[in-house]
């Protein structure tokens, strides 16, 4: 049997760069390697308020988008989290086995809650949730960006911690994260990872970004005082900008550092913003073809629920007894 893969996003904001280079991008490289399930974590999103029209035509977009970037449904199961029930019920089971200290130290946890008056629980139990989607498909490889690499730590804390009250139920998932491109930081400040809820014009390319943009947003990065790229003294800004045209290119360290030494940085941004601009033009018309198709994108998102409800089924119905819980 092939090894179950688990990964997903969050329907809050526009896919960027960092979320294709992160994650979609090897999603799609080991989706026929593996038996894979792609999620949109919509339970997740609504830890932070979402207008309900707005998170629901998001939930559908995300999808389009796995679809353009290249999962193909044929292979792997596409699906909303809140369409298969058990996601939250076994969240509830899992955080019955979780300390609080646990989710405290969570360092997305501190710097979410910090920025807020009023600290929602769903912020806390975030990451059980998140354990809860991996450990319900009983998944050995979960596909993220670095910046999920303490999440999958607690989900194989949890798991283990569950394994050891109640025997053996959990498969202990591995972390896979691409060997470039793991963290794409903001082109506005590159000591910020890119993310969908940062709020800057020049914060990040989305998927979507029309040429021109994405153009405007790369040429306006930040670098720093230097004039042409030297890789003993660049700063964050242009290290960035190349790491972005490596992962895109596919190209070794040694190339890319023959390519861009001694290179002006308006030549270095104007490069990588027709690298990017290459790849996700391809993306942008198979994600207007997809979603002119009535009724299929709801097809897909239907048959990919049916797909892995009754493993999902399984795995609460086996928790429950080793809980000693009415099944
Ligand atoms: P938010 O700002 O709303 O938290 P996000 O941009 O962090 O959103 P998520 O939906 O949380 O996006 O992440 C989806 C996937 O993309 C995860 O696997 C995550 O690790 C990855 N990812 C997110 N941001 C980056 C980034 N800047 N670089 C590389 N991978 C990223
Ligand atoms: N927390 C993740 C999204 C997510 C996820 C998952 C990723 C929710 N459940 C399960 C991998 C596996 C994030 O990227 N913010």
């Amino acid at each position: 049997m092939k090894t179950r893969v688990f990964s997903g996003m969050q329907p809050s904001g526009n896919l960027h760069i960092g979320n294709y280079l992160g994650a979609l991008k090897n999603w799609v490289r080991i989706q026929s390697d593996y038996e894979c399930i792609f999620c949109i974590v919509d339970l997740h999103a609504i830890t932070a308020y979402q207008n309900p029209a707005e998170l629901r035509a998001k939930i559908e977009e995300i999808a389009a988008l796995y679809l353009a970037a290249g999962i193909d449904p044929g292979e792997c199961s596409i699906m909303v989290q809140s369409s298969v029930h058990a996601h939250a019920e076994l969240a509830w089971m899992l955080t019955c086995v979780t300390p609080v200290g646990w989710l405290e130290r969570m360092t997305q946890y501190k710097a979410k809650s910090a920025k807020l008056e009023s600290v929602g629980d769903g912020i806390l139990q975030y990451p059980v949730l998140m354990a809860a989607d991996i450990l319900l498909y009983q998944a050995g490889i979960v596909p993220v960006g670095e910046d999920q690499a303490q999440h999958l730590e607690l989900t194989r804390d949890i798991a283990q911690r569950f394994n050891s009250l109640y025997g053996d139920t959990f498969v202990v998932p591995g972390t896979s994260l691409p060997a470039v491109g793991a963290r794409v930081m903001g082109l506005d400040d590159p000591t910020q990872k890119m993310s969908k809820s940062a709020t800057g014009a020049n914060h990040a390319v989305a998927l979507l970004d029309p040429p021109d943009r994405i153009r405007k947003t790369i040429m306006r990065a930040t670098t720093d005082s230097n004039p042409a790229v030297d890789f003993e003294t660049a700063g964050p800004g242009v290290l960035n900008l190349i790491s972005i045209y490596q992962a895109f290119s596919g190209s070794a360290d040694d190339e890319v550092k023959r390519h861009f030494t001694g290179m002006r940085y308006g030549d270095l941004k104007k490069q990588v913003a027709e690298m990017v601009i290459s790849h996700v033009e391809p993306f942008q018309q198979r994600y207007r073809q997809i979603v002119s198709e009535p009724g299929y994108l709801a097809g897909v998102l239907r048959e990919g629920a049916e797909r892995v409800a009754p493993i999902a089924d399984d795995t609460v119905r086996t928790v429950k007894q080793r809980m000693g819980l009415y099944t």
